[in-house]
């Protein structure tokens, strides 16, 4: 019987030589949620013992339009490294991806530590910045199908992220209602409102400090958080630009090495 220890190998290599593999239910159907986030921290470790650093989370799938996409009805967190990050402005290298796909977010970032049961109002009031971002996703899984442990398991299909231009400590109010777009070359492809996360992307950043406290963790100062995508994730194939631009916050943008 594989270990975790195994499916964490299984899932990094398949990442690192970008290959498809099947899904992590297929060998272990029983494979439990708290298994899932036992892989999914060994996978991470993997990572941190190649030298790269934790730098934040994100919440997954905390919008209907994302749960119904990907038939996973339960949102979820994954962990967010340096290797990660791409620069705002940059270009990022899609070569070596599966089938990466983009989705518009909005981040958060941590003025202060913040740990346990918060209000959506305390979770926001330790942040000293929120920002457009983009959740680059990349799943591991073959046809990018997968249960809740599987994606669980695969740190919620994360490959990177790139955040645009911090604006300072954004209220409840001034977060309600954005207008958020994702482009490819120019033309909208995915577009929704602040307000699909989770009811409000603060929500989201304080259902991830309850996520945490549960296996005794929190939120760091300085931490980053992507609250999750307010509409569906689109195949970024055959695209030279990918922006996502967040009404009064700004936009995030890469363009792509072909
Ligand atoms: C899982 C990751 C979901 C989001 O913002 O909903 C996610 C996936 O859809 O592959 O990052
Ligand atoms: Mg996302």
């Amino acid at each position: 019987m594989a270990t975790r220890t195994d499916f964490a190998r299984l899932l990094d290599e398949a990442q690192r030589q970008g290959k498809p593999v099947e899904p992590l239910t297929s060998f272990e159907p029983g494979l439990s949620v708290a298994d899932a986030y036992k892989i999914q921290d060994e996978l991470v470790a993997l990572r941190v013992s190649r030298g790269e650093k934790i730098v934040g989370y994100k919440m997954g799938l905390t919008s209907k339009a994302k749960m119904q996409q990907m038939g996973v009805s339960s949102p979820i967190m994954a962990i967010l490294t340096d290797g990660m990050e791409r620069p705002c402005g940059g270009t990022v290298e899609l070569a070596g991806s599966i089938h990466p796909k983009g989705e518009p977010e909005i981040a958060f970032r941590l003025a202060r530590d913040l740990r346990g049961k918060v209000s959506a109002q305390e979770a926001l009031s330790a942040c000293d910045g929120g920002c457009a971002a983009i959740d680059l996703l990349d799943s591991r899984y073959r046809d990018f199908k997968f249960t809740l442990p599987d994606v669980i398991a695969d740190n919620a299909s994360c490959f990177g992220f790139v955040l645009g231009p911090w604006h300072p400590a954004p209220s409840m109010d001034a977060l309600s209602g954005l207008a958020m777009t994702l482009s490819l070359n120019g033309k909208v492809v995915s577009s929704g409102s602040s307000e699909a996360i989770y009811g409000h992307p603060a929500e989201s950043l304080a259902a991830l400090c309850a996520l945490l406290d549960e296996s005794g963790r929190f939120l760091k100062r300085g931490s980053v958080v992507l609250a999750g995508a307010a509409s569906p994730a689109v195949a970024l194939k055959a695209c030279n630009r990918v922006e996502v631009a967040v009404e009064s916050l700004g936009a995030a943008v890469f363009d792509v090495r072909s």
